[in-house]
């Protein structure tokens, strides 16, 4: 038994680096490689493995000290053959490769419990590459080989995919090269520091620089102080080299594999809330933070949205006054969605006119004692139910939805009109099937059932689904005009407006009408502005003489 001084290893170019995690005790048994320290350099975090099996004899840094190689940050109580002999045994090595012929691997090699990196004279070498660290995971199951031997692969290209019972990771490889031999199968359980594959790493330059370029822990060159070297294999991982460093001034603790997939994905790490280990950033946090930002894109926020369109930007409203928040309701929020969605899809043109309801509404009030025979209501809706699905048949153009992807439009044959309601917790569109086969006093009873449970929060799903067609009619609040957004994918919206009475000419005289304003909304690359006017004045038909729905 001898004691022997833990070393910071090559460190792959860093300079400095920072201890963010201490993963050993004093007293702790380790074997060779098993991870030590985290430190993190301004492009990646790596673990700094242990250079021999052993008893942590004693940790002399701390988290939040700076080090570099060849600082000393511990002892370990090594075994005579695997401590003190290990020095000659890494002397041996070192010797037996200088003596290895081209593809001859070195006998040496065998002799040491962990596969030694070989030379080959013709510039490449050969590597096992093991488990990194699986984010605290241990005994992962691999649900995937994403690589098969004889693949010529590049540094962090996914070797295998894991899958713990919270996360699935991919396991990146540390180096370019080819694969020569798969040393784990599907359903194998990985935990850190097992042996995963052997590679053959190509070099490309010179024997120096290619050491230093390719393997951050360059092979036992410095062969006069061999005692105070780590073994190869006990240098830290290269992954993360290529690494973004994060915003200035922001600390960023995460694994390389963690960095890459938030390069992929765009996420800006600085800003992602880690939930490992001391705020250890994991892959789930990279995802959570990429659904927010989506969901928040969707909803409008302060974020580009889908379409490339940035969003707004909110000041801070308490500079000006005081404020209050508040979340918003599902219902509220699912409405806002559906309304940029539309607006941001849909090229709106809206056609209004005028409908002389002056007859219509003779009749409608005249009905007023049957309706409470009935005990159901006469509004002017069962009329503008009536003329729509009047209109949609006569003009089917407006009665389809359009497939953009499979460039398509879609005929419906049925007539279902949706009604917007307006409600204490928000807009609902409960919709009437068949309008086209129902009475006015069947229309007029089922659309105040629906206003009704919309009220309510009564309405089940499938009575909000399948209209063709949607009317929303501010007509019993007031207004002149407005512009509705069309609720796709439907393809067109009638907005109505209180009707007022209005001096209209006859030819001869003016004349006091009773005058609904209409405003229809369309999609304009569904329907064109002929046909919108075509829509609109058969409307204003229809419901000036509400005999001609008879026919
Ligand atoms: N012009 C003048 N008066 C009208 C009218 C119009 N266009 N439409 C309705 N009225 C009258 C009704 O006749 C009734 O008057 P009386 O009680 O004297 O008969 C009164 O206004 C109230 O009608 P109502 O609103 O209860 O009934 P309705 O059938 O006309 O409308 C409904 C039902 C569900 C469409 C309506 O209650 C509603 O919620 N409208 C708002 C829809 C909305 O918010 N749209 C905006 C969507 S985009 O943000």
């Amino acid at each position: 038994m001898s004691e022997q001084e833990i070393k910071v290893p090559d460190l792959g170019g860093a300079d400095e680096v920072e201890i963010i995690e201490i993963i050993v005790s004093e007293g702790d048994s380790v074997e060779e490689e098993d991870p030590i320290l985290t430190v993190e350099s301004d492009k990646a975090s790596v673990e700094l493995p242990a250079p021999f099996a052993g008893k942590i004899a004693k940790i002399t840094v701390k988290v939040g000290d700076k080090v570099s190689e060849g600082d000393v940050v511990g002892m370990m109580e090594v075994s005579g053959d695997a401590g003190g002999s290990g020095e000659t045994a890494g002397q041996e090595q070192e010797e037996a490769k200088s003596e290895e012929k081209a593809e001859e691997p070195s006998e040496a090699e065998s002799a040491d419990s962990k596969p030694a990196p070989k030379k080959k004279s013709g510039g490449s070498r050969k590597e096992t590459v093991k488990v990194p660290s699986l984010d605290g995971f241990d005994n992962v199951p691999v649900i995937e080989i994403n690589v098969s031997e004889g693949d010529t692969i590049d540094a962090e290209d996914a070797l295998v995919t894991v899958e713990s019972d919270k996360a699935t990771m991919e396991v990146p490889s540390p180096y370019a090269g080819k694969v020569d031999k798969i040393l784990i199968k599907e359903g194998d359980k990985l935990s850190e520091g097992d042996d995963l594959l052997e590679m053959t790493i190509v070099e490309e330059g010179g024997e120096e620089e290619e050491e230093a370029a390719a393997e951050p822990a360059k092979e036992e060159k410095a062969q006069s102080k061999p005692a105070e070297k780590p073994k190869r294999d006990a240098a830290p991982q290269p992954q993360g080299a290529t690494y973004e460093p994060p915003a200035p001034g922001t600390k960023v603790h995460a694994g390389p594999a963690v960095r890459k997939l938030a390069r992929e994905l765009g996420a800006d790490l600085t800003r992602v809330k880690g939930s490992g280990p001391k705020g250890r950033i994991v892959k789930d946090d990279v995802h959570a933070y990429v659904k927010s930002q989506l969901q928040q894109a969707q909803q409008g926020g302060g974020v580009a949205t889908g379409s490339g369109i940035p969003g707004v930007k909110l000041p801070d409203f308490s500079q000006f006054g005081e404020v209050e928040r508040e979340s918003m309701s599902r219902m509220m929020a699912a409405t806002a969605t559906n309304m940029q969605r539309s607006w941001l899809n849909v090229p709106h043109v809206t056609q209004f006119d005028d409908a002389d309801i002056t007859e219509m509404e003779s009749f409608r009030k005249a009905q007023k004692a049957a309706g409470e025979k009935k005990g159901v209501k006469m509004t002017p809706l069962p009329f503008l139910l009536k003329a729509c699905a009047a209109a949609l048949a006569e003009l089917p153009q407006f009665n389809v939805s359009l497939d953009m992807e499979r460039k398509e439009v879609v005929r419906k044959k049925y007539i279902h009109i949706g009604i917007a309601v307006d409600t204490p917790h928000g807009l609902m569109v409960p919709v009437i099937r068949d309008v086209d086969q129902k009475g006015l006093w069947e229309l007029a009873a089922e659309s105040a059932e629906l206003a009704q449970k919309a009220r309510d929060k009564q309405l089940k799903p499938a009575e909000m689904q399948g209209a063709c067609f949607t009317i929303t009619s501010l007509g019993g609040i007031g207004g002149t005009a407005f512009t509705p957004i069309v609720n796709t994918p439907e393809v067109a919206i009638l907005g109505v407006s209180k009707a007022a009475m209005k001096p209209v000419w006859d030819g001869k005289e003016f004349q006091p009408r009773l005058m609904l304003p209409l405003s229809l909304s369309y999609d304009h690359r569904a329907v064109n502005g002929a046909d919108a006017a075509r829509f609109t004045s058969l409307l204003t038909q229809l419901l000036g003489d509400i005999r001609t729905l008879l026919l």
